[in-house]
């Protein structure tokens, strides 16, 4: 994330990850702030050993296109619900890259953030069966979570 002030937004995704059981490191790391730090990061990641970034900024986001500019990984976008513009500043300078630099961009805030972490299950779990079907549990819980809701009273 850019700032630790994304923390709020992207500890969902955290959560979720160690809720389906996949190992994550959690880094600030700034576009405008750190730049050296963001291009050794990605060009690094993967011979780390990380197979996804999910990358979380506000305002002018320019975290995850420079990061997906720096490394094959897939980068997933995470647009944090900034104070000025709510978010919106954010999703437009994460959504719109230039054909050839893809960054997979996910919704504003906690939503985003949460489905960042499912997208990067579902590419994880092609090629692990034990996750897919942790994956697969997840949805078939959250599923019944919704059909066995109490009937709606009147307020
Ligand atoms: C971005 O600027 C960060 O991703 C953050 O969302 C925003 C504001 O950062 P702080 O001023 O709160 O550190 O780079």
């Amino acid at each position: 994330m850019g700032s630790r002030s994304d923390w709020e937004t992207m500890a969902h995704a955290a959560q979720t990850l160690a809720d389906l059981g996949i190992a994550f490191e959690t880094r600030v790391v700034s576009a405008h702030r750190t730049p050296d730090l963001l291009f050794d990061y990605a060009e690094q990641a993967a011979t780390r050993g990380l197979k996804v970034i999910i990358a979380g900024a506000g305002g002018a986001a320019h975290l995850p296109g420079m990061c997906a500019a720096k490394t094959q990984l897939p980068v997933l976008g995470v647009p944090v619900q900034s104070k000025a513009l709510n978010g919106l500043d954010s999703l437009l300078s994460i959504v719109q890259m230039p054909a050839g630099i893809p960054v997979a961009t996910l919704a504003i805030g906690k939503a985003g953030a949460t489905n960042a972490a499912l997208l990067a299950a579902a590419i994880l779990a092609t090629t692990d069966k034990r996750l897919a079907s942790r994956l697969a549990k997840f949805r078939s819980n959250q599923t019944a979570k919704v059909l066995n809701d109490e009937p709606l009273q009147l307020p």
